[in-house]
């Protein structure tokens, strides 16, 4: 029996605001970036009333400065399964796989999240979870040596696994629900003392900069957070302006009237003091470049339709001017990428009558003129205004972004080409659950809202859908 009186989503409340203050405390760029972004939305909603009103309806005004999402990486099995099991407890489900091996990248990825609408607005809090890929590092000496330093480690204190164990008992008490989030934060936060010495550190870095990120410390540190940014391009620019040197560029789909996925980007990592153990047991002093703070817009989810055409546009756009390192390019980037993307339609009756977007239906009785035919058809009573249909936000995260955040932040090294493909598997495996598939979500929700509209309107079916 579950006796916990303080519900799921009151704890992932809970931890996420432990998260921030924890973050700010450590990385005083977050701190900025937080405050800047504040700054920006304020200016946002002064120039536009109306967008003001609507979030303020929504009640999304109230929670804007609330973070979207953190990320961490781990190395093994274990800690994944446990970090499983920890956010459950927070009503965090695993959901969508991601490959970023394609990327060269050796990991793969999940994100741990709310599923439903009133979960998702009680805490939209999400974090997106990398489990480094051994198969994946050539170098037999740097694999197997990186293999036993983290069989050696356990990145939970005592005191929370025990909690994980009784939450699954029990459920928790008000007392033990606090006591959790301040434990469970204890796992992300960051030591800046590692666990090996300078020279294991090189060798790991050398063969792979997230390598040397994932198996030195004590555990997996929270790499950023990401705030919601109201208009992205104006926070980037803000960025910028204030010496925070964002990423060239903003990730995932043009700037457009409607919305679609997840657009991105972040402050680039900067270098922090360690301090490592050397073999003959000195302390020595060095640096690791791992931490940032991202900002991130979300617009309408994709059907599978839409989102092969997203894939197709952004591959054509990549290919024709693929960005340089240093992005000096960004501006020719940004003009190929709105160039291609004209193919994407951006009025949001099209994205729903195409099937490229997904939506949510609302029914309003009152509207119901005359019957024009019975069954009506969906066109029909969108157009009298019986039904309503308002786009379903993606609350999920892309690869080939994700891909692109991460690489701005491994310094100069050169990604190589694996070849071994996706593993999900193995990731699942690992994970000892099946991943949740973000389209059966999204797809389920249109689906609940669309019954349950027309039931509203008396109706039990109609016709051409
Ligand atoms: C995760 C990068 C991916 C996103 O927003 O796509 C990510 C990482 O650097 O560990 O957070
Ligand atoms: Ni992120």
């Amino acid at each position: 029996m579950n006796k916990s009186p303080v519900s799921a989503d009151a704890i992932r409340a809970m931890f996420a605001s432990a998260m921030s203050d924890m973050y700010q405390a450590e990385a005083p760029q977050y701190r900025a970036m937080k405050a800047l972004v504040a700054d920006v939305n304020r200016q946002t909603l002064a120039n536009d009333p109306q967008l003001e009103r609507r979030l303020a309806e929504s009640g999304e005004l109230e929670r804007l400065d609330v973070e979207r999402h953190g990320a961490i990486r781990v190395g093994t099995a274990e800690e994944l399964s446990t970090l499983r099991r920890l956010f459950a407890i927070m009503g965090m489900a695993p959901v969508g796989y991601y490959d970023l091996s394609v990327a060269g990248i050796p990991v793969h990825s999940t994100a741990f999240r709310p599923v439903g609408e009133s979960a998702m607005r009680v805490s939209p809090f999400r974090i997106f979870t990398s489990l480094l890929r051994l198969d994946l590092i050539a170098d037999a000496e740097a694999r197997e040596m990186a293999a036993k330093i983290l069989a050696q480690r356990d990145i939970f204190t005592p005191r929370c696994r025990e909690l994980i164990n009784l939450f699954e008992r029990r459920g928790f008490d008000d007392e033990e629900a606090r006591q959790f989030v301040v434990e469970a934060a204890k796992t992300f936060r960051w030591n800046g003392q590692a666990r090996v010495s300078s020279a294991v550190y090189q060798k790991f870095y050398a063969t792979h900069p997230l390598l040397a990120d994932i198996v030195c410390f004590k555990g997996p540190h929270i790499n950023h957070l990401t705030l919601h940014a109201l208009d992205i391009d104006a926070a980037h620019h803000a960025m910028a302006a204030r010496s925070l040197s964002p990423k060239s560029i903003v990730e995932g789909p043009p700037r457009r009237r409607c919305p679609i996925l997840l657009r991105q980007t972040s402050f680039k990592a900067r270098p922090e003091p360690v301090e490592f153990i050397e073999e003959d047991g000195r302390r020595a002093t060095g640096a690791h470049t791992a931490r940032f703070g991202e900002i991130e817009q979300r617009g309408a989810a994709l059907t599978a339709k839409g989102r092969a055409l997203y894939d197709r546009l952004l591959a054509e756009a990549q290919a024709s001017v693929p960005l340089a390192a240093d992005g000096a390019n960004a501006r020719a980037y940004n003009e190929e990428l709105g160039r291609r993307f004209a193919a994407f339609h951006d009025d949001y009756e099209t994205l729903r009558r195409e099937k490229l977007a997904f939506f949510r239906y609302s029914a309003d009785p009152s509207a119901r003129t005359g019957q024009p035919a019975f069954p009506p058809s969906l066109d029909d009573l969108l157009q009298t205004g019986a039904l309503r249909a308002e786009p379903i936000l993606y609350e999920d995260f892309l690869p080939v972004s994700a891909a692109g955040i991460f690489r701005s932040n491994l310094g100069d090294h050169d990604g190589e080409e694996f070849s071994a493909g996706a593993d999900r598997r193995a990731f699942e495996a690992a994970l000892g659950a099946p991943v949740l598939d973000e389209i059966t979500i999204y797809e389920a929700a249109e689906r609940r809202s669309l019954a349950a509209s027309l039931k509203a309107l008396g109706l039990d079916s109609v016709a051409a859908l």
